[in-house]
């Protein structure tokens, strides 16, 4: 994306951020919030940063120049795209500093492969400002700590440098860092156990923002929306512990304090979040939920057996009937759910594959994405992972398994980790069939009776084949030729999609007034 205006300081070129992506659809989901903020977070002497997401369009590298400061945000699933962004800013002389959780957990591989001169670890608020002055005076560190901020120094994006409509959805954090421990996820450590969460008003200040632009659609970009459990709350009083037990009660306080406001934004605003299941055993947070317009809220399931939930340190989710019971007491409270499933789990059988999807049908699921055990780096489950694979020979295109970040989009396998009793092919073509099965046409128009009117329902069948082709398909399929379809449909199909979460701005929005800071 570019077309800002940039001023050029001296000593330094632009300052350039880019979200790298290896398959762009020319219009986005959601708005990737990082750029956002670290654009909130450059000193006004750097002139205002010229932005790219490259899943709206490929970049244009030649728009580097020597004196440039390019900023790279990497997950592992987009760093071997970000390196090859980072080296081709080196040579056209940009200084290249690379970001984000994948650079904070391989610092060393961004210097040494994606043309690094310098890489933040942790939160970019603070060490930003640092790196750019450094930059200008021509004394770069290799390594800056940005470490975890705390929650009054979450930087505001800058959603004025947004270009209108290209992004259904905004995206606003709340809180950082999560309590549980699961073993297949790097948020708990690399974001911490401690919920960082954010005062209601700045929250709610940048959505007033987002809908004075147009934009009624807000992801709350959080890993755990719900980070102070009823059960932690009897546990904090059982052991009497009485500091614990109000920090508890304060943080859920505070939730109540934003969920108030939100419910005092317009009306056509909807809200969606990620959440732990534990809250459906809490009808009052539910409650608070569906007067806020949180609408819908993707509930991690990962498994529907005990076996599974221990495989993965997920104990604290339910199974069986009161699987069923807590997810529906989500939809009784107007509250769509999108359940996330993991598959390949060392438990997991043939039949568990028909045994999760009824489940997601008995559950009244309004979406579901099904995803392959990966070791993500920074979890348990790739630290054990990365022991057993010490001795394997196996390379493709020479990198071990154990970097299979590195390995090309369409060479990278799907299945990493070996399986007791199904081979990785029988486990990839059983999640593809359970995702073809989940999202038939037949099965969503069914699904489609949750919204009432025909255009409502077609609308609804519309997301959540757009959905599918983006974030499903182009993960999974071996076949490149099924990836380039998925990503030509979405690419056709988002524009309409587009218009269908437009709303007409309100450039005179007020924040309502409640709450804490
Ligand atoms: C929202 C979200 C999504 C949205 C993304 C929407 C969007 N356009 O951004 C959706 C739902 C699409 C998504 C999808 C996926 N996601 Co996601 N997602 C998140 C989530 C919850 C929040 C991201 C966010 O906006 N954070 C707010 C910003 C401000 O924080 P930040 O990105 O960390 O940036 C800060 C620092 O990292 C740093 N920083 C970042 N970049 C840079 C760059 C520079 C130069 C500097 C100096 C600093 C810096 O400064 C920022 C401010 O402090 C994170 C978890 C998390 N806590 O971050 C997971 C997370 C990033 N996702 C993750 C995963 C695994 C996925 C999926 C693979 C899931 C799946 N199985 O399908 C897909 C991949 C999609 C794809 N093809 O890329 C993992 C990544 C793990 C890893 N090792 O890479 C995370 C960490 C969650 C987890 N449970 O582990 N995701
Ligand atoms: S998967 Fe969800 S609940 Fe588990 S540690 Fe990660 S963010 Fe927390």
């Amino acid at each position: 994306m570019s077309g800002n205006t940039q001023a050029v300081r001296r000593g330094t070129g632009t300052v350039h951020l880019v979200n790298p992506s290896h398959v762009s659809f020319g219009i986005g989901v959601i708005t990737p919030r990082w750029l956002y903020v670290l654009a909130g977070a450059t000193p006004d002497a750097f002139g205002t940063p010229l932005l790219t997401d490259e899943t709206l369009e490929p970049l244009d590298a030649t728009a580097f120049q020597p004196g440039d400061i390019v900023g790279i945000g990497i997950h592992s699933g987009n760093a071997l795209r970000g390196y090859e962004v980072g080296v081709a800013a080196r040579q056209a002389g940009a200084s290249v500093i690379f970001g984000g959780i994948h650079a904070t957990l391989y610092p060393d591989e961004a210097r040494e492969i994606g043309g690094a001169h310098a890489v933040v670890k942790g939160d970019g608020e603070r060490a930003w400002a640092t790196v750019l002055a450094d930059c200008a005076r021509g004394a770069l560190q290799p390594v800056y700590e940005g470490g975890r901020v705390e929650p009054d120094e979450f930087t505001r994006a800058r959603w004025d440098l947004l270009q209108p409509g290209r992004y259904m959805w905004g995206s606003v954090q709340t809180v950082r860092g999560c309590p549980k421990h699961c073993s297949f996820c790097s948020v708990w450590r690399t974001d911490g156990q401690r919920p960082r969460q954010r005062g209601s008003n700045s929250v709610v200040d940048e959505i007033v923002d987002l809908r004075r632009r147009g934009f009624r659609f807000i992801a709350l970009a959080d890993d755990n929306f719900y980070p102070v459990t009823l059960d932690d709350l009897r546990q904090a009083e059982r052991r009497q512990d009485r500091s614990r037990l109000e920090t508890l009660q304060a943080l859920r306080a505070e939730r109540f304090t934003l969920m108030e406001q939100l419910a005092q934004l317009p009306s056509d605003m909807v809200f969606f979040t990620q959440i732990t299941m534990e809250a459906g055993e809490d009808p009052e947070f539910l409650d608070a939920m569906h007067r806020a317009r949180i609408k819908g809220a993707l509930v991690g399931v990962e498994a529907v057996t005990p076996e599974g939930l221990k495989d993965i340190y997920k104990d604290f989710n339910a199974s069986g009937d009161a699987l069923v019971e807590r997810l529906r007491a989500f939809q009784q409270h107007g509250i769509h759910v999108l359940g996330s499933f993991i598959f390949g789990l060392p438990s997991d059988r043939a039949e568990t594959f028909d045994a999760t999807l009824a489940v997601a049908e008995r559950a009244r699921l309004t979406f579901a994405q099904f995803v392959m055990l990966t070791p993500f780096p920074g979890t348990i489950d790739f630290a054990a992972w990365e022991k057993t694979m010490a001795a394997d020979p196996t390379r493709i295109g020479g990198i071990p398994l154990t970097r299979h970040w590195l390995i090309p989009q369409a060479l990278r396998p799907k299945v990493y980790v070996p399986h007791p009793t199904m081979s990785a092919d029988e486990i990839r073509e059983r999640t593809q069939n359970a995702r073809d099965r989940f999202y038939s046409l037949r099965q969503i128009w069914g699904r489609s009776r949750c919204v009432r009117s025909i255009k409502s329902r077609l609308a609804f069948v519309l997301i959540s084949k757009i959905y599918r082709q983006m974030y499903a398909n182009t993960g999974i399929a071996t076949d490149s030729a099924r990836v380039g379809r998925s990503a030509r449909w979405a690419r056709w199909m988002a524009k309409p999609c587009q218009r269908l979460f437009a709303a007409r701005p309100m450039p005179d929005l007020m924040a309502p007034s409640v709450g804490t800071g």
